[in-house]
C-alpha cells in the first residue's frame, strides 16, 4: 500500500532540490522567529540564502537536547501562541520534559506520514487500527489516531494497559493492525498464552512496534508468537513523534525516513562530522516543514547508519537500521562502553531464555558490577540446579565475548521481570552518581 505515490518514489536528484528549496525557507522562518537561532546563525556568519544545496547543511550548527531544556517550556517556538493548536511533551531519564507544539498545518502534516507509515506496513482503508500506544503527553498514542483515520482506517483508541480487556477487544473488534511498543507486544502474547487465547485466531496481520530499540530476534519471536507480520517504526518528539520513518512490510530492512519533510544525517559523535552512507554513528535531524516546533541539525543521540540503495518496495527514501541505542544510554562499565542492545543480542540468541530482561548496575567499593537478570522458559526452569548454573556460566561467557564486560548473570523464574505497558525499563542504575 502506498499513501503518497509522487513524493515516497521521488527520483533522489528531485528530492535533492525540494529538500533545499524548503530548508532555506525553513532557516528564514526560525531566524525571523527563534532569537535562539538568530544568535547562532550570526555567529556562525550564516545566512539562510548561503545554503545552495543539501550540502551545505553541514555549515548550519547543531542544536541538542540541552538547549531544548534551556529554553522550557515554549522558548523555541517559531509561531505565536495563538497558532499552536496542539503541545505534546516527553519524558526523559533526567531533568525536565522536552516540549513541543504544533500548529494545525502541522498536525495535518505529520497525519499525512502517519497514514504514510501505516500504509508502509500494509495498512489500508478497512483496516481496524487497535492503538495501544499511550495517549497524553506521549506522541504515540495521538500520532497513529489522526494517520489511521487520515488513511480511511477505523481507529480503535485503547491506549496502554488493561492487557486483558485489550485481548478481549482484539477478540470482539477484530484489530487487524497492532500499534505498540515491542516490549508490550510480548506482554500481549505472554497473557494471550495465559488466557488460552490462540493468536491466529484472531484477524490481527501486522504490528507496527517502536518508540523503544528492538532487534531481529525480538522480532522472530513477536511473529512467532502473535502469528502476524511484524514491522518498525521510528520517531521522536523533538522531530514530529512517531512517522519520521517506517520499515516497508515488503522489506523489513530498515526504515525508510521521510526525506521530503526531514533531511537525516549521520555524524561520528564525538567529533560531528558528517559520516557516509553504510557507516554507523549519531542521527541527526533537520525538519523543512515544520512550523510551530522547526528543529535545526538536532543530534537525536540514537546511533544507526543510513543506507540509501532502492528498495525492493520501489522507494526512493533512505532506510535507517534499527537503532542499536542511544550515544547517552550507553553504560560505561568499569570503562568498557555498553550499549543494552548489545546484551540483548547475545540473550536472544540463546535457547531456553524469555526476552525479558534487566540489566542492574551497582557499585561494589570503587567497582562498578553489572547483574544481568534474565528469564527462563518454564521447563528450563525446572531442569536440575546444575544445568541452570551451567546456562548461566555460558551466558557470562558470551557476554565477555561479545560485550568485552564481565557480568554477573541471575536466571529468574518465568513472569519474575515486570511487564512493561509503553517504553520497558532495561536498564536500573544504582551507582551512587558522582
Ligand atoms: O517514542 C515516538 C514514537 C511513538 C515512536 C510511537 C514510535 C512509535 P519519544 O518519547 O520522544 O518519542 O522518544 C524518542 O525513542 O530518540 C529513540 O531513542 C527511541 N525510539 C523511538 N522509536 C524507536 C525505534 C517516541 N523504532 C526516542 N527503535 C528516540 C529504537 C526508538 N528506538
Amino acid at each position: 500500500m502506498v499513501q503518497n505515490q509522487k513524493l515516497e518514489f521521488l527520483p533522489r536528484s528531485e528530492l535533492a532540490d525540494l529538500q533545499a528549496e524548503r530548508l532555506r525557507t525553513t532557516l528564514r522562518h526560525v531566524e525571523s522567529s527563534v532569537p535562539f537561532y538568530r544568535q547562532k546563525f550570526r555567529e556562525a556568519g550564516l545566512k539562510p540564502d548561503d545554503i545552495k544545496s543539501v550540502e551545505d547543511i553541514s555549515k548550519i550548527p547543531f542544536t541538542n537536547k540541552q538547549d531544548l531544556r534551556d529554553h522550557y517550556p515554549f522558548g523555541l517556538f517559531a509561531v505565536p501562541m495563538d497558532k499552536v493548536a496542539r503541545i505534546h511533551a516527553s519524558s526523559g531519564t533526567t531533568g525536565k520534559m522536552t516540549v513541543v507544539g504544533y500548529t494545525l498545518r502541522d498536525i495535518d502534516t505529520w497525519a499525512e506520514l502517519m497514514a504514510r507509515t501505516l500504509a508502509c506496513a500494509g495498512a489500508g482503508k478497512g483496516d481496524i487500527v487497535h492503538n495501544a500506544y499511550g495517549y497524553g503527553l506521549f506522541t504515540g498514542g495521538l500520532g497513529v489516531h489522526y494517520g489511521a483515520e487520515k488513511l480511511g482506517a477505523t481507529v480503535i483508541p485503547i491506549s496502554g494497559g488493561l492487557t486483558k480487556r485489550q485481548i478481549m477487544i482484539l477478540q470482539d473488534f477484530g484489530g487487524t493492525v497492532l500499534t505498540c511498543t515491542p516490549s508490550y507486544a510480548l506482554n500481549l502474547a505472554e497473557v494471550m498464552e495465559e488466557m488460552k487465547v490462540d493468536p491466529s485466531s484472531l484477524k490481527l496481520k501486522v504490528g507496527i512496534f517502536g518508540a523503544e530499540p528492538w532487534s531481529e530476534k525480538m522480532r522472530e519471536e513477536i511473529e512467532r508468537k502473535l502469528d502476524i507480520d511484524a514491522v518498525d517504526i521510528y520517531g521522536l518528539s523533538e522531530v514530529m513523534g512517531p512517522g519520521v520513518a517506517q520499515e516497508c512490510v515488503e522489506g523489513k530492512r530498515g526504515s525508510h525516513i521521510f526525506e521530503d519533510h526531514f533531511i537525516a544525517e549521520i555524524i561520528d559523535p564525538e567529533t560531528g562530522e558528517q559520516l557516509p552512507y553504510g557507516e554507523r554513528g549519531e542521527l541527526v535531524f533537520t525538519t523543512i516543514t515544520k512550523e510551530a516546533f522547526p528543529v535545526i541539525r538536532y543530534r537525536t543521540r540514537d546511533i544507526t547508519s543510513l543506507d540509501a540503495e532502492t528498495c525492493v518496495c520501489g522507494r526512493t527514501m533512505v532506510r535507517m537500521q534499527r537503532v542499536t541505542g542511544r550515544s547517552d544510554d550507553m553504560l560505561i562499565i568499569r570503562g568498557v562502553n555498553v550499549f543494552p542492545s548489545q546484551v540483548e543480542s547475545v540473550l536472544m540468541g540463546i535457547e531456553g531464555l524469555e526476552p525479558h530482561y534487566q540489566l542492574v548496575l551497582d557499585r561494589l567499593g570503587q567497582l562498578d558490577t553489572l547483574e544481568v537478570q534474565v528469564e527462563v522458559t518454564e521447563k528450563v526452569f525446572s531442569d536440575e540446579v546444575k544445568n541452570l548454573e551451567h546456562l548461566g556460566k555460558r551466558i557470562e561467557t558470551d557476554i565477555k565475548e561479545y560485550c568485552a564486560v564481565t557480568c554477573k548473570v541471575k536466571l529468574v523464574e518465568p513472569k519474575g521481570i515486570q511487564r512493561s505497558e509503553g517504553k520497558a525499563k532495561r536498564v536500573v542504575d544504582n551507582r551512587p552518581r558522582q
